[in-house]
């Protein structure tokens, strides 16, 4: 099996990997290696389908010794019995078959959930960024969820009615050889529409799925901007927007109903049955055919229903499934342009970092950040001021490699980190970001998100430092207080404490605290201040803030102004040089 492999930002060790180069493909190397359900389905649809035609043949059988001069009522008792025992292990093997293929599709299912799952994981914050977070999860639920239909029922269908098609090329010969003509023009023809119905159908499904994801991601961004929509008074035209959306997809499953609707098999089976029929009773006139064996050969032609009903339902799904599996795929298989360079350096860090000559841009092309130089040694504290969009955040995103910069070099250590091991420059650095998140969690896990297996009382230590105990104690579970809970959230301040306490907690040799908040009453103030100048003992810090007492006592002050270097140096020698930095403390 081919394996193709993606860069990815991280990967883990799987221990199966799967095809990615077309959907098919990847569907057959995610199904193969479950072949004894194969095998179980296949034999399951292969008995039910003999034994179904077992009943109009002893049926035949039943009609010709009634329709005896003197019938033998002996042997009708043995034919039912027999007619029963078959029935009843028929139903057995049509257990099996749909077991097998229930089965198959939950493993099957579960089995791409994980990959999609790993392969977001591990793809890079510009891919991210891209991607709206909807549309992701379009793909991850409900593409998911048509990958499994299309196992169960889909290709359970498909199989146990394809076994149902070939029956009567089995069983009619042995009345007449002629007998074989129905249905083979009806399988020419069954197959013939199959493929043209299949080559118009694939386009809609993809619509269907398409739509949806769109319409969902529409859903996810409003709900995400509720407050912002309310705000602005524009719930009439998000209705409107919905509804738009809402429109496309109903279009897109009507034109496959449609198509469904016209299914052409459904009038070759009535044409084929006409035909059979007039062909028994011509053989039957010309005394090459008896009366059971025209019950028979009808009976047997009967069993074209199953494949002909089943069809448009069953390839509708498999169709539906491929164009999920097609969806899932292509999000796996987007490139992220970070490597976790799994090779690359992994020392323990000192905390020196090094900007050289660097630039950096968004995908946009737009330059954010321009000829930027500057060093810092291990311990030392380094503000960041500058107005906003001056590419502060930006700057420190550049350290562990959230982005890479475009131009120039990153050092830490005097090491490039495009050479470290991702995963240990990460694990050193610990970032606070500009919007803190929180997840839906106890308190005492998300400050232990770092460190899973932390224990309560380191976990209390970290909280203690980053003056974030007493507030936490405050809450009536305390620790276990979950956020988000029955109205639980977090003002700016504390949430900033939080994440504070997250990084007293990973220890990490670089901390990053990227600080917009500026209003704020002076007693939290205050213990902000406490905890950051805790923070930032032992440690290179880089601190992005408004705070003038905080950039006061930083040991070097970075003034960026559109993305370049304005002024640089200490508090004192700034007030002195830098008329933009003097202003900064004036107003
Ligand atoms: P930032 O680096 O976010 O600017 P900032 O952190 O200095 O601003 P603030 O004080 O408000 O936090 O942005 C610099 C420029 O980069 C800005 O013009 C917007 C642009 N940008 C992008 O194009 N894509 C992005 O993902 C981000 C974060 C910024
Ligand atoms: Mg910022």
């Amino acid at each position: 099996m081919t394996t193709i492999s993606q860069p990815a930002e991280f990967t883990l060790q799987r221990k199966h990997t799967a095809d990615r180069s077309n959907a098919v493909r990847w569907i057959t190397s995610h199904s193969i290696r479950y072949w004894p359900i194969i095998l179980m389905i296949f034999i399951g649809g292969l008995g039910n389908a003999a034994l179904a035609a077992v009943v109009p043949v002893l049926v035949g059988d039943v009609f010709n010794q009634m329709l005896k001069p003197d019938p033998d009522t002996s042997i009708l008792i043995p034919l039912a019995l027999v007619l029963g025992g078959s029935q009843i292990v028929r139903g057995v093997l049509q257990l099996g078959r749909n077991f097998g293929a229930e089965l198959m599709a939950q493993k099957i299912e579960r089995d791409i959930r994980d990959e999609l799952y790993v392969s977001l994981l591990g793809k890079s914050m510009t891919f991210h960024n891209l991607q709206p977070v909807g549309d992701t999860m379009a793909r991850a639920t409900n593409d998911v969820r048509e990958v499994n239909f299309m196992f169960s029922p889909g290709i359970n269908l498909v199989v146990g009615s394809f076994m149902f098609l070939v029956m009567p090329f089995f069983f009619a010969p042995q009345y007449h050889i002629s007998l074989l003509l129905a249905p083979t023009l009806f399988t020419i023809s069954y197959f013939i529409a199959l493929w043209h119905y299949l080559r118009a159908l694939s386009p809609i499904t993809d619509e269907v799925r398409a739509t949806f994801g769109e319409m969902n991601t529409h859903l996810s961004e409003a709900l995400d901007g509720v407050e912002i929509m309310k705000g602005a008074a524009q719930e009439g035209a998000e209705i409107e927007r919905f509804v738009t959306n809402a429109r496309r997809v109903r279009d897109a499953f009507v034109r496959q109903g449609d198509l469904e609707a016209r299914f052409l098999p459904n009038l070759l089976l009535g044409i084929t049955y006409a035909i059979g029929l007039v062909h028994a009773l011509l053989l039957f006139r010309d005394g090459l055919l008896n009366t059971g064996g025209v019950v028979a050969y009808f009976g047997l032609l009967r069993m074209l229903d199953f494949p002909t009903f089943a069809s448009t339902f069953a390839y509708t799904q498999i169709s539906l499934g491929l164009s999920g599996a097609r969806r899932i795929l292509e999000l796996i298989n987007q490139e992220t342009n970070l490597d976790q360079n799994a090779a690359g350096y992994t020392g323990v860090m000192r905390g020196e970092i090094e900007f050289r000559n660097m630039s950096f841009e968004y995908n946009n092309g737009e330059s954010v950040l321009e000829n930027v130089s500057f060093k810092v040694k291990p311990g030392q504290t380094v503000a960041i001021v500058g107005q906003t969009g001056a590419g502060k955040t930006s700057l420190v995103k550049l350290i562990n490699r959230t982005y890479d910069v475009t131009g120039g070099q990153v050092l830490v250590d005097g090491i490039d980190v495009r050479e470290w091991n991702l995963a240990s420059l990460r694990s050193q650095i610990s970032m606070i970001e500009q919007d803190i998140f929180l997840f839906s969690r106890s308190i005492s896990e998300n400050i232990a998100f770092g460190k899973p297996g932390a224990g309560q009382r380191e976990v209390e230590a970290a909280a203690a430092a980053a003056q974030a105990h007493e507030f936490i104690q405050s809450f009536d579970e305390g620790y276990q207080t979950v956020i988000g809970e029955r109205g639980v959230t977090l003002s700016g301040g504390q949430r900033q404490r939080l994440a504070l306490s997250r990084a007293f907690l990973t220890d990490p040799h670089i901390l990053i605290l990227d600080d917009s908040t500026s209003a704020i009453d002076s007693a939290t103030e205050d213990k902000i201040q406490r905890a950051v100048a805790n923070a930032a003992r032992g440690r290179t810090t880089f601190l992005i803030t408004h705070r003038l007492s905080q950039i006061r006592w930083a040991d070097l002050i970075v003034v960026l102004r559109k993305g370049r270097i304005a002024a640089i140096g200490t508090h004192e020698g700034l007030m002195k040089t830098s008329e933009a930095y003097a202003r900064i403390f004036r107003e």
